[in-house]
């Protein structure tokens, strides 16, 4: 549950950027800092990355404010996708309010892709996450590549699933702001009971995903 500073008027909401090696994750925070109004958005950080692979994690904060003067800061972090880095991956996602996965759409990715979602389920619960009410949006990325499954075989695949699937092409920012849109939907039904956002700070739905999309003037 996003973090409440009573004293401070503040609220820290927590999304983590999943999924295994490569699949883009680093690359869909990189496009967002590029893309977002610079007053709303801190610098990227970048932890400790070796030949392009994330060691521990990458960091964008980001912040608005609701018309009551409660402050909202995102932070936007991403896991390291390699498996041996487990226990790191854990560590981020340990309190997170929402996730985006980032699976890779080559076909030659789809094992990859089911392992890491299974260890994202196992370390959900490992970190006392309940991973069936977890705000969740999958995203397969490099729609751009030779080779990738087809969107209707995805969209097959992913039927049943609650979660919403969205396709992009990080590498030229394609689908990345409509990835975190479809999470911060999410996130804002999961926290304004408790939170009361709509009935005590004034922000609704739209409002709240506009502006920390960035997209509101
Ligand atoms: N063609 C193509 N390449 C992409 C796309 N998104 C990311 N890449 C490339 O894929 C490689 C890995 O991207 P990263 O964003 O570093 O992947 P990551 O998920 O953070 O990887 P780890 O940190 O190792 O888990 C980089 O060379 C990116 O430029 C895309 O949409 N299309
Ligand atoms: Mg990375």
């Amino acid at each position: 549950m996003a973090d409440y500073e009573a004293e401070a008027g503040r609220i820290t909401i927590k999304l983590v950027y999943y999924g295994p090696a490569q699949s883009g994750k680093t690359t869909n925070l990189m496009r967002l800092h590029d893309l977002l109004q610079p007053e709303m958005k801190g610098e990227m950080m970048t932890l400790e990355t070796h030949n392009d692979r994330t060691l521990f994690f990458d960091l964008l904060p980001l912040g608005i404010t609701a018309p009551s003067g409660l402050l909202i800061k995102f932070k936007l972090f991403t896991v390291p996708g390699q498996v041996q880095h487990d226990s790191t991956r854990k560590a981020v996602l340990s309190r997170a309010d929402g996730v985006v996965f980032v699976a890779d759409s080559q076909r030659a990715q789809s094992v990859n892709n089911g392992a890491a979602f299974e260890n994202l389920a196992e370390n959900a619960a490992r970190v006392g996450l309940d991973f069936e009410r977890l705000p969740l949006v999958v995203q397969f990325n490099k729609r751009d590549l030779p080779g990738v499954l087809a969107e209707e075989e995805i969209l097959a695949r992913w039927q049943g699933a609650r979660w919403p699937v969205v396709f992009s092409t990080a590498l030229i920012g394609c689908g990345v702001v409509e990835t975190l849109r479809a999470l911060l939907e999410q996130v804002y039904d999961a926290i304004d009971g408790q939170m009361q956002l709509s009935a005590v700070h004034g922000l609704t739905r739209p409002a709240f995903v506009d502006a920390a999309a960035g997209l509101a003037p």
